[in-house]
């Protein structure tokens, strides 16, 4: 959009008046956030009043993407840049005497999502309207986010984040389009003596959804797509009847708190109510805005909507729409079924076990019966009509319905024409290994889909200084096509380029210098080499063999004090599932090696162990653009995707990485020169697995390096976890370390040398960065969404 710097002064002075009865000389930094991100509203609110007007009437078919999180961080930069109008508003805040990034940092960090899945789905509204696609986000407005991470005494404190305390200036409420979802109660079929059957209830327990409307602003652009967020509430009718106190509590609590698992089933019963509770209002909305603006015959439907099942959370939507096709629109079941197939689609985002949704059956009836019903139905006449064509096996094993569960994730492949994964080997994973049986059945539908990253947020806003290098080296078409980076490439033996990269970098990790001296209290070198393993924390991420390597080179220097060697800082940041026990106990076991090392005076900083609290996006946003390399070491297969290794290639970090997820398609990017690869492949983990031959023990008792570094662990050698050593111990020889940390240790220390050694060789290092940045094109979200435009959802761009 066009605005002066002249206008935006006025606006922003006016809006402080209006607001607060203030001015800029006396306003709080809250009074100020607030006003500039009430003027920003007012700049968008035309263009997203004028898309919705041409998306009612252009018709265009919309996507629907429902998902149980979303991660978009803070909002206000994004859209300044997205607006086009971020230089404008810095410069004229600065004339007023204010520095924006100070009003920035006031805003919380929207986090109604735990990790890379919630991310990805805000990665993917950006994209969505970034690239002019006609899309909708769908999720549930939890009043309290992701907790907070405190340290205290090296242990994982959780506070709860009370995020809405200060108003959210970006979402609208809509009442007026509140709609009801049911729950429980009794259901039985009726006929209507037309020969229909028709649905009859008692007992019901009403929850009233009210709609949080969120615009997602498109960079540069015409298009405002809307992230729908719902809340629950009592419904009004019911307000005055005090009779029932629990239910009240029951229906506040369904929208109030995001479950802090990631790649981990919580199959309690408050979760399932959410997951339909958000799936039954977004399908009622869809619905409504159908026969009141599309009017459309009911079946051509899946000629104006796609709805996209993110994981298997909104899996529901499956016997949701057919509720509604058949129940209120009297859909026949069969042309309602082939609608359901056309409209629906599916991402699985995970192989681990413990990650796969299955819902006991009872739990399912008492819940929501008539569901269940359909559930059952499905079931039934899939068996039926599958059994002669495929046979028993094929039949039994994907079957919706086993052992008295039900399995969301066949629900999804089922009920839907699109299953895809989420990087090449994942999606290869699921089609040769974890769903052999559905690729046998629907080879069709199984397709991939690589993840990106919103590379606006993780580019031209976190890292500014990059941005200007880059556009000094090749002017700025990159900011619109990320593929352009590629022009770098002729500048890889330009020395004033790679000076300036390093120079770009070099500020970056002052910055980051300076944050982690005030929070932790920890003076670091800038020229030591930022070593970042920053994601949740989980067994099979293994931020275990990167402790056991700081221990090794911890050693090496005890045995030769004066041991030359390129000073690192080893930065981690990392939340654990409340209920996680052994995640937390790997997070105390960081900070007291973090103590042990950082205090003693023979390693003369030649290593420094940092764990920044709270690690969030916008620790994100200055955490990863100072990093020299990123840890990306999964054992093979484990990862489906990462996302987090993409932001670390686009701000020149190198990769330490194993052969898992998205990790080989960057290793393919860049070339082998400019990745340091390392660890098992995925076949030789199926291997071990299919001979049952893996031993820890033997390793821990053959190789005397490993022995010493993991009897730190027991021996008293690491100081205060005496709970949690033996238990680390334990779990890597007892129990037969259950992700081959042991087995990948000797390759990963190889790795890690080769890793110094292109360090101490500045030019060398630098030329690997610049390949990286200019070989991150592919990873952006637009091209992404793109494709699932293009191959599932059938969606056109506007422009
Ligand atoms: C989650 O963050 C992911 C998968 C899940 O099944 C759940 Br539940 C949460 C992550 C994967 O672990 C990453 O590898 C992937 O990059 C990300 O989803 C986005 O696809």
């Amino acid at each position: 959009m066009k605005l002066s710097k002249k206008q935006f002064k006025q606006d922003f002075e006016q809006r402080l008046i209006t607001k607060f009865a203030t001015d800029v000389t006396k306003a709080g930094p809250q009074e100020k956030f607030a006003a500039l991100a009430s003027v920003v509203k007012n700049y968008y609110s035309k263009i997203w009043q004028a898309d919705n007007e041409y998306k009612d009437e252009s018709k265009k078919k919309q996507t629907y993407y429902f998902s149980i999180e979303f991660l978009p961080g803070k909002m206000l930069k994004s859209n300044l840049l997205n607006l086009g109008i971020l230089p404008t508003v810095r410069e004229g805040l600065e004339d007023l005497g204010v520095d924006l990034d100070e009003i920035a940092i006031i805003e919380p960090d929207m986090a109604i999502g735990n990790g890379g899945l919630g991310r990805l789905a805000s990665c993917f509204m950006d994209s969505l309207a970034s690239t002019g696609l006609p899309a909708n986000g769908n999720g549930i407005r939890y009043r309290y986010g992701l907790f907070k991470q405190k340290i205290v005494d090296g242990y994982q404190v959780e506070l709860p984040d009370s995020w809405l305390d200060n108003g959210n200036p970006w979402e609208v409420r809509r009442s007026d389009k509140a709609i009801e979802v049911r729950f429980g109660g009794e259901v039985w079929l009726e006929d209507d003596g037309k020969g229909n059957l028709i649905p009859q209830y008692k007992n019901q327990e009403r929850v009233l959804a009210v709609p949080y409307d969120t615009p997602m602003v498109g960079y540069e652009n015409t298009t405002v797509n809307n992230m729908c967020l719902w809340r629950s509430e009592v419904p009004k009718d019911l307000d005055l009847q005090f009779q029932n106190l629990e239910y009240m509590r029951q229906t506040a609590m369904l929208s109030s708190e995001l479950y802090p698992d990631d790649s981990n089933y919580d199959g309690r019963l408050l979760r399932l109510k959410q997951e339909y509770f958000f799936v039954s209002a977004g399908l009622q909305r869809i619905m409504r805005h159908y026969h009141s603006t599309i009017k459309a015959p009911i079946n051509q439907i899946a000629e104006y909507i796609a709805v996209h099942i993110n994981d298997t959370h909104p899996a529901l939507c499956v016997p949701e729409f057919m509720r509604l096709l058949v129940d209120e629109y009297n859909v026949p079941w069969d042309r309602a079924w082939d609608l359901t197939v056309k409209v629906m689609s599916y991402t699985n985002h995970t192989i681990l076990s413990e990650a796969l949704e299955k819902w006991p059956e009872d739990m399912v009836k008492t819940l929501l019966p008539r569901i269940y019903q359909i559930i059952v139905e499905l079931d039934r006449r899939r068996t039926a009509e599958l059994l002669p064509k495929v046979g028993a096996t094929l039949v039994h094993n994907t079957r919706i319905i086993k052992d008295g569960q039900i399995h969301m994730a066949n629900l999804s492949i089922i009920g839907s024409h699109s299953t895809n994964g989420v990087a090449k080997l994942h999606s290869d994973l699921l089609k040769d290994v974890e769903l052999h049986d559905f690729y046998e059945i629907y080879p069709e539908r199984f397709n991939n889909k690589t993840n990106g990253i919103a590379d606006r947020r993780w580019s031209q806003i976190a890292n500014e200084r990059l941005s200007t290098v880059i556009d000094e080296t090749i002017g700025k078409t990159w900011r619109h096509n990320l593929n352009d980076l590629k022009l770098l490439e002729a500048y890889k033996n330009d020395t004033e380029t790679l000076e300036r990269l390093d120079a770009a970098k070099f500020d970056d990790k002052q910055r980051l210098a300076e944050l982690i001296k005030e929070r932790n209290g920890i003076t670091v070198n800038p020229e030591a080499i930022f070593d970042v393993q920053v994601k949740r924390l989980h067994a099979y991420k293994r931020q275990l063999l990167n402790v056991l390597h700081i221990l090794k080179l911890y050693f090496d220097i005890k045995d030769n004090p004066e041991l030359d060697m390129v000073p690192r800082v080893f930065i981690f940041g990392a939340k654990a599932a409340p209920g996680y026990h052994y995640a937390k106990s790997i997070i105390k076991a960081i900070n007291e090696i973090a103590g042990m090392i950082n205090n003693d005076p023979e390693v003369k900083d030649r290593i420094k162990v940092v764990f920044m609290e709270n690690y969030n996006v916008s620790l994100a946003e200055v955490i990863i653009p100072a990093a020299n390399v990123g840890e990306q070491i999964s054992l093979a297969s484990k990862e489906a995707s990462g996302t987090s290794n993409m932001k670390f290639m686009l701000n020149g970090a190198l990769t330490m990485g194993t052969l898992d997820g998205a990790n080989i398609e960057i290793f393919d990017a860049v070339g082998a020169g400019n990745y340091f690869k390392f660890g098992l492949t995925k076949d030789e983990v199926y291997a071990y697995y299919k001979n049952n031959n893996y031993n820890a023990r033997d390793i821990y008792e053959q190789n005397p390096v490993i022995h010493r570094i993991l009897d730190a662990f027991i021996d008293g050698t690491i100081p205060n976890i005496s709970m949690e050593g033996p238990e680390i111990f334990d779990s890597l020889t007892t129990y037969n370390d259950e992700y081959f940390v042991l087995r990948d240790f000797k390759d990963y220390v190889r790795a890690q040398k080769s890793l110094e050694t292109l360090y101490r060789d500045k030019t060398a290092w630098t030329k690997a960065t610049l390949m990286n940045i200019a070989n991150s094109g592919r990873f952006s979200s637009d091209r992404t969404v793109r494709e699932y435009a293009e191959d599932i959802w059938y969606i056109k761009p506007k422009q």
